[in-house]
């Protein structure tokens, strides 16, 4: 079995909304570095073996003025850069806005399968205009890829404005009554894409789960929904996924860091094992 390549790229970028998701972004590194230390230690066969010896981290700082005032452009040669160097990338952000420069660089011709409570296109009376967390979606520099949302929970938005910025969205309540249903739909727009990128914001999640998030939104996913939608929807056209929102300050003994944790390790195995069964 050919050993496919991977990079995970730490981008703790949490200006603009939700500082100390930057910590989060970092934390998560540390996980897939303990998970290459202790594989390398390990005397017996085990899966991780399938990841660890082709996957690498590199770390983008934000710590002095030039690094904040870059970090678009730094971004996007990351992006650009992992993208060159590995089959596969992993983009751990810090706040969403993290993964704008991502978007930008995946452009047109990329499907993303958007895991998030929120549509981040708001234009409403309490959002700023300038770029936020909470409107990036209307600010990007270049063409976005095609944006599905899956999970979110939004109350305010009117069809109209929702069109103009997602190709598509389920509701986290549709997942709850219809989930084959979505599930179908989302085959088929994955079916007809070059390239699926995953993107997943934690608070997507219901924070009975992962409570480690700043704009908790009650009726979200459930853990297991998500893992069956990502695998369910896995293909050797799934080129990355990102991570943004965890805030390990606002953790409960470390319940949202082992949820994603355990999550990525998950789907480096799934993007390293050809099958995706466990081998016997
Ligand atoms: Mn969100």
């Amino acid at each position: 079995m050919a050993i496919r390549s991977a990079c995970a790229v730490v981008f703790p970028f949490d200006l603009f909304g939700n500082a100390g998701t930057g910590a989060g972004a970092q934390l998560l590194a540390d996980v897939l570095q303990e998970a290459i230390d202790d594989t390398a230690l390990e005397t017996q066969p085990t899966r991780p073996q399938a990841y660890t010896k082709s996957l690498t981290i590199e770390e983008f700082p934000f710590e002095t003025l030039h690094d904040v005032s870059q970090w678009r452009d730094t971004g996007r040669a990351a992006v650009r850069a992992a993208r060159t160097e590995a089959d596969f990338t992993l983009w751990l952000a810090g706040n969403h806005l993290g993964v704008l420069p991502l978007y930008e660089e995946l452009g047109p011709d990329a499907l993303v399968i958007q895991f998030d409570a929120h549509l981040d296109c708001y234009d409403l009376h309490d959002t700023t205009p300038e770029l936020s967390h909470g409107n990036w979606l209307l600010h990007a520099q270049s063409a976005l890829p095609k944006i599905v949302n899956v999970g979110h929970r939004d109350l305010f938005l009117k069809p109209k404005a929702i069109r103009n910025t997602f190709a598509a969205v389920f509701p986290a309540e549709e997942l709850m009554t219809n989930m084959s249903e979505v599930l179908a739909q989302l085959r088929q727009l994955t079916a007809h894409a070059k390239q699926v990128w995953f993107d997943l914001d934690t608070d997507v999640l219901d924070p009975a789960f992962a409570p480690a998030v700043h704009q908790a939104t009650p009726f979200g996913l459930t853990p297991q929904q998500l893992l069956s939608i990502m695998l369910a929807l896995w293909s050797d056209r799934v080129v990355g996924v990102s991570v943004s929102e965890f805030d390990p300050g606002r953790d409960d003994r470390d319940r949202t860091l082992q949820l994603l944790g355990w999550l990525l390790e998950r789907l480096l195995l799934r993007q390293a094992e050809a099958s995706g069964k466990p081998s016997r």
